[in-house]
């Protein structure tokens, strides 16, 4: 997709709030616990390489991504750190992984045994493994001690396998009610005592649960979307260990203005109607870059005042009320502060009836990151 830099509206990501919330995690964590930055979905919207060069030089020991390309993406970037890519990779793909020193879950036997001959016949160094167990979230890994107990067994006795890692992911560590965590926490240890050996990394800790579930950060964390200030329970837990800094703004400036006479339609399907003589700007954005169609009703920040969007999101317009003339190029918030006054992604998601991870993943590549000091 072309980003677009000759148009107002851009992402503004603060590489401070970002160095702020891993400066916190750190002090949190024991002595010699790895903090491994999530930095899929190009950094959950802000940026991959930006998220991964400001998380490395805050202290992170390595990243987490989605997908093998991600994972690619950084080596190509001149990352040489360690990288582990959550969700299962096609074992045809093994070698590459294996050639860029990229560790790779594996869930089952059979992964195992399709990416052997892979590895065996490309000669390349040894393929770094984390076994993923599914401990209640049934996503991905093994559930059964058994299972695992082989599969481990199957790859300490191939050279062409490092069993660096054992992993799981917890369905509901940003929930008040603990109990279904506490079972997932009792069913990892179990798997965990059918290994014979313990890998070098042992991680089970998402954001949420190195917030509110310290105890249980093992030798590693995977620190996602705290690192971008955003609280992983959305509003359930409202309170923090330290202070989240929200790194992510959106920003825009009006395009066109016009003052429009009662009764006179906006956008498609003539959804709304001016209610007397109304001033309306328009906003170079639109749902083709994550401000997605639902927001309609929802607002704005203009010269610190909220302005309601009305009529429909466009693809790349939205139409907004003005309390009176503004001139085309007045800068408007999306998502941020102006004045005394703040929208944030939490209020956005909440009006779109989701979360805010949503939303700023779903900010599209057509809007520019650009770093800011401070949002
Ligand atoms: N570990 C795994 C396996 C994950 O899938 C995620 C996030 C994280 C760690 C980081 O979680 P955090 O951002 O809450 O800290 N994965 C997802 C997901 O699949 N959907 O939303 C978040």
């Amino acid at each position: 997709m072309v980003t677009a830099t000759h148009r107002e509206s851009r992402v503004l990501v603060s590489e401070a709030a970002i160095q702020h919330n891993i400066h916190h995690a750190l002090r949190r964590l024991a002595a010699g616990t790895a903090l491994l930055a999530v930095v899929k979905a190009d950094g959950y919207g802000h940026g991959l390489l930006r998220v991964a060069r400001v998380a490395a030089a805050s202290g992170a020991t390595g990243f987490c991504v989605a997908v093998l390309d991600e994972a690619l993406a950084l080596r190509q970037a001149g990352f040489t750190q360690p990288i582990l890519v959550l969700g299962i990779v096609d074992p045809r793909y093994a070698d590459l992984a294996a050639a860029q020193d990229i560790a790779l879950p594996v869930g089952s036997l059979a992964w195992l045994a399709a990416a052997l001959p892979v590895l065996e016949a490309a000669k390349v160094k040894p393929l770094r493994v984390h076994l993923a167990v599914d401990s209640g979230m049934g996503r991905i890994g093994f559930r059964d001690p058994a299972a695992l107990k082989a599969a481990a067994a199957f790859a300490a006795a191939q050279s062409v396998f490092d069993i660096e890692g054992l992993f799981t992911h917890f369905a509901t560590a940003d929930a008040a009610d603990t109990t279904y965590f506490t079972t997932q926490v009792a069913r990892f240890k179990a798997m965990l005592a059918a290994l014979p050996t313990r890998p070098r990394y042992v991680h089970v800790a998402n954001s949420a649960t190195s917030l509110w579930h310290a105890a249980c950060a093992c030798n590693a964390i995977r620190f996602g979307v705290a690192m971008y200030g955003l609280n992983p329970s959305g509003r359930e837990i409202p309170t923090t260990p330290y202070e989240l800094e929200p790194a992510l703004s959106v920003v825009s400036a009006l395009s066109f203005t016009k003052r429009l006479e009662a009764g006179a339609a906006v956008s498609y399907g003539a959804t709304y109607r001016a209610q007397a003589a109304e001033w309306i700007g328009t906003v170079p954005m639109g749902y083709a870059d994550g401000w997605l169609r639902r927001l309609q009703g929802f607002h704005v920040l203009v010269d610190g005042q909220f302005c309601e969007i009305v009529g429909r999101i466009c693809m790349d317009q939205f139409m907004i009320r003005l309390p009176h003339d503004y001139a085309p190029g007045t800068p408007v918030v999306l998502v941020g502060r102006s004045g005394g006054q703040a929208i944030t992604l939490q209020d956005v998601a909440d009006y779109s009836h989701t979360i805010h991870y949503e939303i700023a993943c779903g900010l599209s590549e057509r809007l520019p990151r650009e770093s800011v000091n401070r949002i």
